[in-house]
């Protein structure tokens, strides 16, 4: 019987990875621990997580002799690691090997969101172009003011990419960076209050729950544009939601919600809204790096050397 359990939906390439190194028993949700037979459960000691739901003290109470779980995503929300380091079980992710994706993505969404791409594709495919003639007019995004919110590696590498599009970069963080020429705002409403976009680039978490909250959604105001692709739980939703459906802010292009995959219907009836299904790190080179460095971290653990991207 195997000491690896590999939880979560894996595609093709991560099940043959997995299995090659470490022939894990695949599961495709926490909540199917339960049903392995106890003596099973007592041999297991590494788990590689994927996916969205929680992993807190139920799951970690099945499989006493736990010592690793190695996520698969550089966001570890949903495992409790304050448990998990209580009970001398190890947590690692898979940071920086997603930056360029992620951000790649945020300006991808920004752009597209304020060039309204998507609606004016559906004009043109609609006919309507041929019939009424040119689309309206939009928004330039070179040379205006963007807000990044939460300036970690993913929001700096955004930063960096929309500053080479000769945007003005102002920043919130909990500290202030040394960032020539950016411009720190301890108070995100303040900062909100601004700037012409907000990409949201927060840790997910308790202490980032509806971070982005409805003073800075008001504060960006009828012209301004958010964009997250953090978590859902950054930006307080019911806000949000109410801000599109009255033209409070202009628009918004979101890579994450709440209650993913099933997100709230409201956000379909939107047309001032990009809508990405979670495809931040979603691309066959970064997802082929995320699963290596998940397995580079069983690997190391099982083999008894240093982990590779310890986050406890
Ligand atoms: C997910 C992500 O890992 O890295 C993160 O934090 O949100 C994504 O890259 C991916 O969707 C697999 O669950």
């Amino acid at each position: 019987m195997t000491r690896t359990l590999a939880i979560g939906p894996y595609n093709d390439a991560e099940k043959q990875g997995l299995a090659t190194a470490f022939d894990p028993v695949f599961l495709d949700h926490p909540g199917a621990i339960a049903g392995l037979d106890a003596q099973h459960r007592d041999l297991v000691t590494t788990v590689a997580y994927k996916g969205h739901s929680a992993f807190g003290a139920a799951e970690m109470g099945h499989l006493p002799q736990l010592g690793l779980v190695a996520n698969y995503g550089v966001g570890y929300d949903s495992i409790d690691v304050a448990t998990a380091t209580a009970r001398g079980v190890k947590v690692t992710n898979t940071p920086d090997v997603l930056n360029d994706d992620v951000a790649d993505l945020a300006v991808a969404m920004l752009i597209m969101q304020a060039r309204e791409m998507e609606r004016a594709s559906r004009w043109a495919r609609s006919g309507k172009w041929a019939e009424r003639g040119e689309y309206r007019l939009t928004r330039k995004v070179s040379g205006g003011r963007v807000g990044i919110v939460g300036l970690g590696r993913i929001g700096r590498d955004i930063a960096e990419r929309l500053a080479a599009f000769k945007m003005e970069v102002h920043y919130w963080s909990r500290t202030e960076k040394d960032t020539p020429g950016w411009t720190y705002h301890p108070d995100p409403v303040a900062l909100a209050g601004r700037v012409d976009y907000l990409v949201v680039a927060l840790v997910g978490g308790p202490e980032t729950e509806a971070f982005v909250s409805r003073d800075v959604i008001q504060a960006l105001g009828p012209h301004g544009i958010l964009v997250n692709i953090s978590r859902g739980s950054t930006v307080e939703e019911a806000a949000l939601l109410e801000a599109l459906e009255t033209g409070r802010i202009a628009g918004a292009a979101l890579d994450v919600f709440c209650n993913e995959p099933k997100i709230d219907p409201r956000f379909y009836a939107l047309d001032n809204v990009v809508i990405q299904p979670h495809t931040g790190s979603g691309t066959v080179e970064t997802r082929a790096a995320m699963a290596k460095l998940q397995r580079d971290n069983i690997g190391a653990f099982l083999a008894g050397a240093p982990l590779m991207t310890p986050v406890n």
